[in-house]
């Protein structure tokens, strides 16, 4: 996001070098920002220097150096260790690190009991989108909205920003959602390749066929979303369950004639199977949703 020349740059604490670190610091760096660096290696922090960041011996004199500290961490155990013991006392900690969501709610507790302001994030990008306006990428935000506010032309400047509520658990929440469904394609694509391995048929041929076809049915979320609410899992259905359980061994007998296992697709036509024999033959396949959930 464009900010004012006139304004000045908010000083940003950056905790965590690895890629993602590295790709975040730059971009705040080559905005103007007062960037302060820190990482367990300290060799990673190098370049950043040399680019114009302070590099601090150690993390707790990195974060006394700014009100703004930002973590981007391995992992939720690494940023336990590395803020341990440290004066958070009126710090506005924004942690990019992945996490799940209970723990992104007992590090906003965590937080709470030290004197610092929570902001949790799910970044919805790889290194390469950072500072790429152009590449779609951005974080998910959740916690404190008055200190998202507060930051939001800062943390809008490697990627874009969404809030998602005070509830500091719903950045993952929603950042794991949307990776695992990015997981149920890749599993699905991956089978489809298998399919082909044995033929003489080019991968890159079936490449652009396979994007096609799944852009052309990803908007079906929005019927399932809508399905969810009312409640209707039969509303606008074109593809009834009962016609593709039975398609369902076309599909089995087509990986064995291929040397391929089903393994990856065997979990979700169980689920069909089960929700079909509860007599659910004219929805779609949004009942499978509520086998799911326990
Ligand atoms: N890279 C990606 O594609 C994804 C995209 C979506 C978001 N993730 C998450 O971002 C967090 C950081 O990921 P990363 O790509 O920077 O990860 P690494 O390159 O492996 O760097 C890890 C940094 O964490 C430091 N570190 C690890 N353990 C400790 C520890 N116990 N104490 C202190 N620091 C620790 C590590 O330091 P060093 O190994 O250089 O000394 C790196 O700075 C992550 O949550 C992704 O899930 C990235």
């Amino acid at each position: 996001m464009p900010q004012n020349p006139l304004v000045e740059k908010t000083p940003v604490t950056l905790l965590g070098l690895g890629a993602m670190g590295t790709a975040l610091a730059r971009t705040w760096l080559s905005a103007g920002h007062p960037l302060t660096v820190w990482n367990r290696t300290p060799a990673r922090a190098a370049a950043l220097e040399a680019e114009g960041a302070s590099v601090a011996d150690t993390a707790a004199g990195a974060v006394a150096a700014n009100t703004l500290v930002i973590t981007c961490l391995l992992d939720d155990m690494s940023v336990g260790e590395v803020l341990a013991g440290l004066d958070l006392t009126g710090k506005d900690l924004v942690n990019l690190t992945t996490s799940t969501p209970a723990q992104a709610r007992d590090r906003a507790e965590w937080s709470r009991q030290r004197g610092a302001r929570y902001l949790d994030g799910g970044i919805m990008a790889v290194p390469p989108m950072i500072g790429v306006p152009e590449s779609g990428g951005y974080a998910f935000y959740s916690g404190s909205e008055e200190l998202f506010a507060r930051h939001r032309d800062t943390l809008g400047i490697p990627a874009g920003t969404s809030f998602v509520g005070e509830d500091a658990g719903f950045a993952a929440l929603y950042d794991v959602a949307l990776l695992s469904a990015m997981y149920g394609m890749f599993a699905g694509a991956a089978h489809a390749f298998a399919l082909i391995r044995k033929e003489d048929i080019d991968p890159a041929a079936l490449a652009p066929l396979l994007a096609d076809w799944l852009t052309a049915m990803a908007p079906s979320v929005h019927q399932t979303a809508d399905q969810l609410r009312t409640g209707d899992y039969t509303e606008g259905v074109a593809s009834p369950l009962a016609m593709q359980v039975a398609g369902t061994p076309a599909f089995l007998r087509t990986a064995e004639q291929q040397g391929v296992s089903p393994e990856l697709l065997t979990p979700y036509f169980d689920l069909m199977r089960r929700r079909l024999a509860e007599g659910s033959d004219d929805e779609g396949l949004t009942g499978v949703i509520d086998l799911l959930v326990r």
